[in-house]
């Protein structure tokens, strides 16, 4: 009997507790989707710009490969844009070129490569198929920079321009919520997610 109240009190404190904690800043709420997992929801804390930032969950159990995205990394007014691009394991990104110069890619970080330079208005398709951060910069320009983040499974979002991001189809469980910011810190957090 003793058991069987305790557990129902650690059960009330975690109902009335979540929709606390959602009110305030950075801290994700979870929303229920039947049979589909759970929507985890928020909003990265001041200080954090969006357009830089990728919030993915770590400890998901997934299995198999995810699937694959194709993306494009444009190379404008010598600047790559995005500056931070997110995608899972196995995707393409190919890489534009709508300046007026040439421009080179190569990656440095989790996977190394040279794509070459090629003129204005030609492209060139790279597949991503090792996980982690790919620093992206340009042998002609060495002010220029980006960052791919490659991740193994589909939990993750890229914030709005409000910092608001949204990650669906998320399995009941504890998880680490981890904020990445290229050239800083991760910020992460520990997050009950159940629906
Ligand atoms: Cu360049």
């Amino acid at each position: 009997m003793k058991r069987t109240i305790t557990w129902l009190t650690v059960l009330i404190i975690n109902i009335v507790s979540m929709p606390t904690l959602s009110s305030a800043a950075h801290h994700p709420r979870v929303v229920a989707v039947p049979s589909n997992g759970c929507v985890v929801t928020g909003k990265v804390p001041a200080g954090v710009n969006p357009n830089n930032a990728v919030v993915y969950l770590e400890g998901v159990p997934f299995t198999g490969r995810p699937a694959p995205m194709h993306k494009e990394m444009d190379q404008k007014n010598l600047q790559f844009i995005p500056h931070v691009l997110a995608i899972t394991v196995g995707s393409q990104v190919t890489f534009l070129n709508s300046d007026t110069v040439n421009h080179n890619v190569f990656g440095v970080g989790a996977d190394m490569f040279d794509l070459g330079t090629w003129p204005p208005g030609r492209k060139r398709t790279k597949t991503f198929s090792r996980p982690g951060e790919v620093a992206i910069l340009c042998n002609v320009h060495p002010e220029m920079s980006a960052y791919i983040l490659v991740l193994k499974h589909p939990y993750f979002a890229q914030p709005d321009a409000l910092g608001r991001y949204k990650i669906a189809g998320v399995p009941p469980g504890t998880y680490t919520l981890v904020i990445y910011q290229p050239e800083r810190k991760p910020i992460k957090k520990k997050i009950q997610v159940g629906c």
